[in-house]
């Protein structure tokens, strides 16, 4: 029978295990969840949603604790065909009354405790539903979803239909959500299905949070789109991933985790015997520790790039046929990507230059949500997109990535915008001006730092500054530590010099 579907959910689904009552899915604190298990919430969730009668393309907005049910939600908004729209959980009100007025979603999910607040932004930008979730197994979401039939007909979606939205800071200007296709996600997942050769027998440690490329895309659809069992882990804990690699055959996380699991003791050959691939990627990974992982494991990390508009880019060989893993640099194209470095004449580099990252392929997004003039400036005449990032291809092939055009700091895996932080600062009372500059951290890879300087005849305490800032923003955002100066460092444009700063501190933390 011939299959028009193109719902990412289809693929999935259509590659789940014959045996429904198999393990899909065990958790580190012991439960247990089949095949069938997913298929059955997913389908009870999906069929509330269709009750609530959305308009298509609605968005599904879930800042939700990371739990097997958070994923059944994912699972079950592209099943039912909507657009799903998560957040990170460290986001506090400015952060979502901004994404949930900006997306105007049609259901919102948060986890209960939160519900006061979030509910409250949620019905004054005018959405209608709000259930909540809680990691164990609680809230209205799922008592609602319970009253619903456990069969569902998958939503018959187009390649070229929304699949998520997923915000990303802009470097000047609020936030753009980055709008990704079930085409986008399908395509990906399957490249990185054959090019990871993931085999069946194959499971996963998850350890990562589920709201942004890393973990909900990469790592899930990998597992869901070979038929493999995951071992899930709500919160990263290196102890707790060494012990389950006994049982498991691939781990994936941002540079931090690797460095975290390095420093325990149980870390050995015999720990990780059994297990065929680690990948790394989101944030650069020191040369040092893909060295220190081979030396004390015998295997050599994998390293990949992407980004939340692209989803994966670049990979290290997984087939030893293919080349060596070469630390330092992120790989090849995968099959299907385009990737070239650009000058800044616009004119595409030899082999050997550093010159800006362009890419094309049917992994790149649609566009910035409602933001058509964004998306414009961010694509070339001829269609390739513009990442941001710095690199450089070698004699062999291999891309590197050395810098970054767009002034980002990477702080263990999460996207820190200076731009962001400095505009919360600046109108702070007494504050003249503020740079923020990333510098080295040997746990988070980079941290930012706050360069603060006070208005005439005021006087101005780092430790508040500190301090009001963690009452508005996301936790992971708030530098690592400020300094109150008399003046910061300019060119002779009067530009504030980063470099210099950076310079300044880069042994804060050493
Ligand atoms: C936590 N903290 C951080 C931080 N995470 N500070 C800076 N950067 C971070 N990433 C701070 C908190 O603010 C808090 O500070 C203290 O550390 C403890 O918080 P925690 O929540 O208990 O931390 P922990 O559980 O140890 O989290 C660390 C972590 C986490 C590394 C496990 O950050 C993480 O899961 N990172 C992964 C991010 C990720 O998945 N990225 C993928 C993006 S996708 P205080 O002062 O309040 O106590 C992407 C595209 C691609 O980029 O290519 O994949
Ligand atoms: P995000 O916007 O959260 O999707 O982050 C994407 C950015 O993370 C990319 O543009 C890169 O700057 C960075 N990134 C992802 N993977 C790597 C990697 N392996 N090495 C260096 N930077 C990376």
């Amino acid at each position: 029978m011939k299959n028009d579907n193109q719902n990412l959910f289809a693929a999935l689904r259509a590659a789940f295990p014959a045996d429904l009552d198999s393990i899909a899915v065990e958790t580190d604190d012991e439960l247990v969840y089949s095949w069938r298990d997913l298929d059955r919430a997913t389908a009870m969730i999906a069929n509330l949603f269709a009750s609530l009668e959305l308009p298509e393309g609605s968005r599904i907005a879930v800042q939700v604790e990371k739990s097997v049910e958070a994923m059944m939600l994912y699972l079950a908004t592209l099943r039912a065909g909507y657009v799903f729209l998560p957040l990170n959980t460290a986001y506090q009100s400015a952060e979502i009354e901004y994404f949930i007025g900006n997306a105007e979603p049609a259901v919102v999910v948060c986890s209960p405790r939160n519900f006061g607040w979030v509910s409250k932004i949620a019905f004054q930008a005018g959405t209608r539903n709000v259930f909540t979730l809680g990691d164990d197994r609680t809230g209205s979401l799922l008592e609602r979803a319970a009253q619903h039939p456990d069969r569902h007909e998958i939503a018959v979606r187009r390649s070229d239909d929304l699949a998520a939205i997923l915000y990303t800071s802009g470097t000047t200007g609020r936030s753009k959500g980055a709008m990704l296709t079930h085409g986008n996600l399908l395509s990906n997942a399957q490249v990185l299905k054959d090019y990871w050769g993931w085999t069946p027998g194959d499971v996963l440690i998850h350890a990562l949070p589920i709201f942004h490329v890393h973990g909900l895309f990469v790592a899930i659809h990998g597992a869901l789109l070979n038929g493999s069992r995951m071992i899930w882990m709500a919160r990263f804990d290196p102890k707790k991933a060494i012990a389950a690699m006994s049982r498991a055959t691939v781990f994936m996380g941002v540079p931090t985790l690797y460095v975290r699991m390095l420093t325990e003791p149980t870390l050995t050959r015999t720990a990780t015997i059994g297990m065929r691939l680690f990948v790394a990627g989101s944030a650069p990974l020191l040369l040092e520790t893909f060295n220190e992982w081979r030396d004390r494991t015998g295997q050599a990390i994998l390293e990949r790039y992407g980004m939340s508009e692209t989803v994966m880019l670049t990979s290290n060989p997984y087939d030893p046929k293919d080349g060596e893993r070469r630390g330092g640099t992120v790989g090849f194209p995968l099959p299907g990507v385009g990737l070239r470095i650009v000058g800044d004449a616009g004119r595409e580099l030899p082999r050997g230059e550093i010159g800006g990252i362009q890419v094309k392929g049917p992994n790149v997004f649609k566009g910035y949500w409602r933001m058509p003039e964004k998306t414009a400036e961010e694509f070339t005449a001829d269609g390739w997109f513009k990442t941001g990032d710095v690199g450089r291809i070698d004699e062999r092939g291999y891309v590197s990535i050395v810098g970054r055009s767009k002034d980002l700091i990477i702080s263990g895996g999460y996207n820190v915008y200076p731009a962001e932080i400095e505009g919360f600062i600046n109108e702070m009372p007494g504050v003249a001006e503020s740079a923020l500059v990333g510098v080295p951290h040997p746990d988070f890879g980079e941290v930012g730092v706050a360069v603060v300087i006070a208005k005439p005849g005021s006087t101005l305490e780092p430790e508040a500054i500190v301090a009001a800032l963690k009452a508005r923003l996301a936790n992971f955002k708030i530098p690592k530590r400020c300094f109150v100066v008399d003046e910061l460092p300019r060119n002779t444009m009067g530009k504030v010099q980063k470099n210099l700063l950076r310079d300044r501190y880069k042994d804060l933390f050493a």
